[in-house]
């Protein structure tokens, strides 16, 4: 990426200014968002090994010399079963809309494709990149057979093999990206990473520490919203809400003596003062909202 930046320097006074909007999607755990923060070379979105982490579209902006990508992370395509994944396939199907390029995000071991994510692309004009994911695990021949795979069912017009993790191969893939992005001014102001403010984040960085410290349905039946925000000068005062959708998992969650919500509490505010920069006192409290993951109220209260 470095090179890709100097490259850019000298080759200034030849090139116009290119902008446009990119949509990384692709199945769940693929590492859509290993590979946007890989890109953007900032951790924006939160990663866990469990599927279906990522609930909204993420923005994540790359600002070379000569160009402006904005990369939109999206949930992992699925069939949708319950409103809340109704909302997250919406933004699937806008950042798609929205796109310039398509990056479609396979991974290597996975069984593809399926038919959600396929009737998802549209047949044409946009130009869809192949980013063939977690080739770190795999051989060479394996890889080819994939791509190979997927090119027989859909239109790819460039096709990589990457390991988001280990940041390899992305200067190639964010060369055959910038070779389908449009000439034109600049989206944002250059020195913007996201357009998503930092208290989405810091619901976030809590949702990433239910998902890494629970079990299986209390991560997917769990929201988090932030109640206060505030930056005091020196520190930032946070008091934030976790939603549960059940009676039960609000005490798993709190734990005997408050064990569970401290080590969440905890971890999240090592990481959201690392986010601010700045030492951050953070209260934490458990609610139960039933069925919110179906009720339109609910959602729309938590910005879905
Ligand atoms: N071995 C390997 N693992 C990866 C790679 N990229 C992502 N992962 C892992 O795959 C899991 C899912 O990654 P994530 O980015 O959250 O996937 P997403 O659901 O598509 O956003 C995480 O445990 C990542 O660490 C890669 O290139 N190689
Ligand atoms: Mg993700």
């Amino acid at each position: 990426m470095e090179n890709r930046i100097k490259n850019s320097v000298s080759d200034q006074s030849e090139k116009s200014f290119q902008a446009g909007f990119v949509a990384i999607i692709g199945k769940p755990n693929a590492g859509k968002s290993t590979l946007m923060n890989a890109l953007v070379g900032e951790k924006l979105a939160i990663i866990t090994p469990k599927a279906q982490t990522t609930r909204h579209r993420i923005t994540g902006i790359l600002n070379g010399d000569t160009y402006q990508i904005v990369f939109s992370d999206t949930p992992g395509v699925i069939r949708p079963k319950y409103k809340l994944q109704e909302s997250m396939m919406k933004y699937v199907g806008t950042a798609i809309q929205d796109a310039d390029v398509i990056v479609l995000v396979a991974d290597v071991d996975e069984q593809f494709p399926e038919e959600e994510l396929l009737s998802m692309i549209p047949s044409k004009k946009i130009p869809v990149i192949l980013a063939m994911n977690k080739s770190d695990m795999s051989g060479k021949e394996k890889i080819d057979k994939r791509i190979e795979e997927i090119s027989s069912k859909i239109k790819v017009q460039k096709s990589y093999a990457i390991s988001a993790l280990q940041k390899k191969g992305l200067e190639d893939l964010l060369d055959g990206i910038l070779s389908y992005v449009p000439e034109g001014p600049p989206y944002f102001d250059q020195d913007m990473l996201t357009d998503r403010p930092e208290r989405f984040f810091v619901a976030e960085i809590i949702r990433e520490q239910i998902f890494l410290k629970f079990e299986e349905e209390i991560p997917y039946g769990t929201e988090v919203s932030i109640l206060e925000f505030k930056d005091l000068g020196e520190r930032v005062h946070i008091e934030a809400e976790i939603h549960t959708e059940r009676r039960n998992h609000k005490g798993i969650l709190i734990g005997k003596n408050g064990a569970g919500i401290k080590s969440i509490g905890t971890a999240a505010r090592e990481d959201i003062q690392k986010l601010l920069d700045k030492p951050v006192h953070l209260n934490l409290y458990v609610r139960v909202a039933e069925k919110w993951k179906n009720s339109p109220r609910y959602l729309k209260g938590f910005g879905y």
